[in-house]
This record gives C-alpha cells, sequence and structure tokens, in this order.
C-alpha cells in the first residue's frame, strides 16, 4: 500500500470516531477534548500501524506544527462541531500533506524504476548467465557426443579383447593338449628305447647262444627237443651250417606261408638251398642228402586250406640221394595222416628244375609247367614249390595237394624231417 493511500484511509477512520456535524461551531483553544479524539485518532492509527507496520508520526506532524489548528466543540452529544475555515485549513493541511506525500510517491516511483532498470541488468545478467549455460551445454553436449564415442571405441576394444581372450584361451589348450601328447610321446619314446635295450640284450644272448651252438653243433635238431629255433648242425665232411628246428627234434626243410620268397629258382639254388629260417625258404638238396644219409630219417607234412582246415601227412622213411644221382626220392615208407597220400607217385623220382629236367614227360618240363621244383614224374599230385596263391587258386602252378589231380592252392606247408630213432 502507498503513503498517498494509508492518508485518504487515516482521513476516513478519523471522521467516524469523532462524527462531525454538518454544523460546527468553531472553538477556541478547548485542549483536552481535542486531545482525546487525537488520542483516540492515534490508537486507531496505532492500530493501523500494527496492520501496516509502517511507523508514521502521525499526531505530532498534524498538530504541532501548525497552530492555527481548528477548535473542536464537542456537545452533550458527543458532536464535535468544526468550523468550515477551520475545516478548510485542516483540509489545507492535509492537501499539503498529500503533495508532500505525493513527491515522496514520485520518489519512490523513480526508486522502483531505478529498482526496475535494475531488474533490467538483472535479465541481462540473466541472459548473460543463459549464454554461458547455452554454451556450456553445447560443450555438454559435444563432450557426451565425444564421451559416447570413446564408450564405443571402448566397446569394440572389449569385444577385440573378449575375441583374443577366447583365442589365447583356444591355444592354451591347444599347447596343454600337446604337452600332453609330448608327454606322451616322451613315454613312448622312453618306453622304446627301454624295449631296444631289451631287445639288444636278447640278442646279445642270442649271438652267445649261437657261439655256443657253434661249439656244441649237432648232428639233428633231437638235442634241441623242446626248444625251436635256429641252431647250428654240423655233418661228416660237410661245411656246418645253420638249420630251424621245430621243437620234439623236427628238422623244417620246407615252408611256405605268404609268397615273399620266389621259389621258381633253378638247380643250383635248389641244391645250396634259399629263403629265410624263419619264414620261407628251402633247406637245399645237398643238406637232405647228407642228413638223411647220415641217418634213417622220416617224412611229416603239414597243409593248411584257405578255409582254415589243416592235414597232415607222415611218411616213415625218407632218403634223398646225391647229386649225382639226381637228389631222387630214393624211400619214402609207409604213410599215415588225414591228409592224401600224395607223394606216392613221386616215389623214385629225380629232381627237377626248369633248368634240369628229370621228369618222366619228353615233351613237357614239368618245372615249367607247374611254375616249381620237385620230383615230378607224368608230373605231379603235389606241388610244394609251385606258386603262391594269396587266395585259393585253381591253378597247375599253384601249391597243390592232391591224389586226384585238382589243383587247388594251398595257404601254408611245412615239411619236416627227424631221426626215425626219435620215435617212442
Ligand atoms: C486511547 O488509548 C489509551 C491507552 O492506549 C486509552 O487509555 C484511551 O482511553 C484511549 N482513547 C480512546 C478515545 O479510546
Ligand atoms: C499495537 O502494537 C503494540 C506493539 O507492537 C502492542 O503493544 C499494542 O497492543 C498494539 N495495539 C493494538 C490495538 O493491536
Ligand atoms: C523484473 O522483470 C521481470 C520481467 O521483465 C518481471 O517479471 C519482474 O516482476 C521484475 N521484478 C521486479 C522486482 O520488478
Ligand atoms: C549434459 O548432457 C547430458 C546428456 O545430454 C545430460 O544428461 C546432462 O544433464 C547434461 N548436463 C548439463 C549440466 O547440462
Ligand atoms: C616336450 O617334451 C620334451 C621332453 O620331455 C621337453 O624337453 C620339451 O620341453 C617338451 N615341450 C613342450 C612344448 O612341452
Ligand atoms: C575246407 O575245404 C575242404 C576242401 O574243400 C573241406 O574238405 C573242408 O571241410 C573245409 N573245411 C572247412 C572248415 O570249411
Ligand atoms: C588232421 O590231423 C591234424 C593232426 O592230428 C589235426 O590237427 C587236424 O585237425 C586234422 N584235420 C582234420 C580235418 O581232421
Ligand atoms: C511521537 C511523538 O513525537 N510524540 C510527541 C508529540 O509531542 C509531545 C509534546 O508536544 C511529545 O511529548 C511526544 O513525545
Amino acid at each position: 500500500m502507498k503513503k498517498g493511500d494509508l492518508w485518504i484511509i487515516l482521513i476516513i477512520i478519523s471522521v467516524i470516531p469523532c462524527s462531525f456535524s454538518a454544523t460546527v461551531s468553531v472553538l477556541k483553544k478547548k485542549e483536552p477534548p481535542v486531545k482525546d479524539c487525537i488520542r483516540d485518532i492515534k490508537n486507531k492509527s496505532e492500530m493501523c500501524h500494527n496492520t501496516t507496520q509502517i511507523a508514521v508520526p502521525l499526531v505530532n506532524q498534524t498538530v504541532t506544527p501548525k497552530p492555527k489548528l481548528a477548535e473542536f466543540q464537542i456537545d452533550a452529544h458527543k458532536t464535535i462541531s468544526i468550523s468550515k475555515d477551520d475545516l478548510n485549513d485542516l483540509l489545507d493541511v492535509y492537501m499539503d500533506k498529500l503533495a508532500e506525500n505525493a513527491a515522496t510517491i514520485q520518489e519512490k516511483e523513480n526508486e522502483i524504476i531505478k529498482l526496475q532498470s535494475g531488474n533490467k541488468s538483472d535479465e541481462d545478467q540473466l541472459k548473460k548467465y543463459q549464454e554461458q549455460l547455452e554454451a556450456c551445454q553445447m560443450q555438454n553436449t559435444t563432450l557426451t557426443h565425444t564421451l559416447s564415442e570413446r564408450d564405443e571405441q571402448i566397446k569394440a576394444l572389449q569385444l577385440k579383447t573378449s575375441v583374443y581372450e577366447t583365442r589365447l584361451k583356444r591355444k592354451q589348450n591347444l599347447l596343454a593338449v600337446h604337452r600332453k601328447q609330448n608327454a606322451t610321446n616322451a613315454a613312448t619314446i622312453n618306453e622304446l628305447k627301454a624295449r631296444v635295450k631289451v631287445l639288444a640284450y636278447k640278442l646279445r644272448e642270442r649271438k652267445d647262444d649261437l657261439l655256443a651252438d657253434w661249439e656244441a653243433a649237432t648232428n639233428s635238431c633231437l638235442p634241441h627237443n623242446k626248444m625251436s629255433g635256429i641252431h647250428l648242425m654240423e655233418l661228416p665232411d660237410f661245411r656246418p651250417f645253420l638249420v630251424a628246428c621245430e621243437g620234439n627234434g623236427w628238422t623244417v626243410i620246407q615252408r611256405r606261408l605268404d609268397g615273399s620268397v620266389n621259389f621258381y629258382r633253378n638247380w643250383n639254388e635248389y641244391r645250396n638251398g634259399f629263403g629265410k629260417l624263419n619264414g620261407e625258404f628251402f633247406i637245399g638238396l645237398e643238406k637232405l642228402y647228407r642228413l638223411t644219409a647220415f641217418q634213417p630219417h622220416e617224412l611229416f607234412v603239414s597243409l593248411r586250406l584257405f578255409n582254415g582246415s589243416h592235414r597232415v601227412a607222415f611218411y616213415d622213411d625218407f632218403v634223398i640221394g646225391s647229386e649225382t644221382e639226381g637228389y631222387e626220392l630214393k624211400l619214402l615208407g609207409h604213410f599215415h595222416g588225414n591228409a592224401s597220400d600224395a607223394m606216392r607217385t613221386h616215389d623214385k623220382m629225380k629232381f627237377s628244375t626248369y633248368d634240369r629236367d628229370h621228369d618222366e614227360f619228353t615233351h613237357i618240363n614239368c618245372a615249367e609247367y607247374h611254375h616249381g621244383a620237385w620230383w615230378y614224374d607224368f608230373c605231379s599230385r603235389s606241388n610244394l614249390n609251385g606258386k603262391y596263391f594269396k587266395t585259393q587258386t585253381d591253378s597247375e602252378q599253384g601249391i597243390f595237394w592232391d591224389q586226384w589231380y585238382s589243383f587247388k592252392s594251398l595257404k601254408s606247408v611245412q615239411m619236416q624231417i627227424r631221426p626215425k630213432n626219435a620215435k617212442t
């Protein structure tokens, strides 16, 4: 509320309690009633002051400075009479005050304008701040953008890292596997080394055995009764030679197993023998002559078919003549066994090779015809030195043993001899 308004209200308030009458008579210096009224006015004003909380030296200003104050007269009806002139004077006083206050108002308005202009400068400041804020926000946006870019980069890097981690793990697993393999390999190598050592030891032992055998060379496999293996044999007027002993005194003279050795050979080779004693071989006709000449022998033939069937043939006398006799099958003795007696027709026949034809045919080379070497007659019912076939084959060139001239090839055969006195 403006000060001017206060003054107007004050006038109205002061009129009511004093109940001015229209016809007032001017009184001269009757203080007490005026005092009261003024005090009342003062009370009222104080009341107002309390509400507005503006302290105004109201009474003293209205009463004191103007000596020409209006005179009041209060009658029995408590009516205050004021002369018109006094009232005018009073009005004048108030008007002056009003003017004075208008000036104050103007002053205050100016102040307000000033303040408003200050507000304007505040606004400027605000604008400035807003501009700064905008700049800041822009920076923030830029920074936020950069930050999000960095985030992306970090994410990409994390992805790469995880990929590398996965690869690393895989490599580590691989390495572990390799290490394990390596360990296994090392173990295997150690094992093999140990085995090589054992074998080297055995070899040395075997060599020693052989040397011992040399000293104890025998004329048959009988002394190596229980031991199959390769042993040294010595006969009169003949250089010592190695033979394959089969156990129970048997000496192997011929063996077919797998076709690893070629048996289509000439006379000299059949005389001297060929092949490997622990594999396929033929002992040699000269040794057969020497062995059977030294003491009587029996013959055992073992035959295996491709279907697994096994058959045997025994002949209780076996003698081979000298080279000058063409290594003739001089004696065969009696046959027994569950195979056929397929040697019988070859009894008393000379040995034939493709380069030494001793067979009964004049117009056929039986060794050539049967692709082997045997005691051929017209030509053969057995052909154990024939061509090796890996499966059962019907061929006159094959290894066969049949009294009815059928040529089913055999899977494996073995011929062995033993001194007759070994029989008990
Ligand atoms: C004014 O106030 C005083 C005390 O504050 C009081 O004694 C007096 O009676 C009042 N006057 C009137 C006219 O009410
Ligand atoms: C006015 O205010 C004063 C002090 O604040 C107080 O003592 C007085 O009683 C008030 N008067 C009225 C009428 O409220
Ligand atoms: C400052 O100015 C604003 C806008 O012009 C106005 O809204 C506000 O009331 C003013 N403040 C004062 C104290 O004058
Ligand atoms: C900065 O920008 C981010 C995202 O736009 C927002 O969340 C944040 O409140 C801003 N900060 C300021 C101080 O403006
Ligand atoms: C493989 O094994 C050998 C012998 O045990 C060792 O010297 C080598 O360091 C191993 N290599 C790896 C990759 O483990
Ligand atoms: C194998 O074949 C022979 C001759 O064909 C036959 O006598 C024998 O029973 C057969 N054995 C088996 C086990 O099939
Ligand atoms: C033939 O006799 C041998 C030796 O006694 C035996 O091992 C084989 O099983 C016999 N074969 C047949 C088909 O009876
Ligand atoms: C508020 C004020 O200043 N009151 C004064 C009014 O005048 C009398 C005497 O004239 C003083 O006693 C008051 O203190």
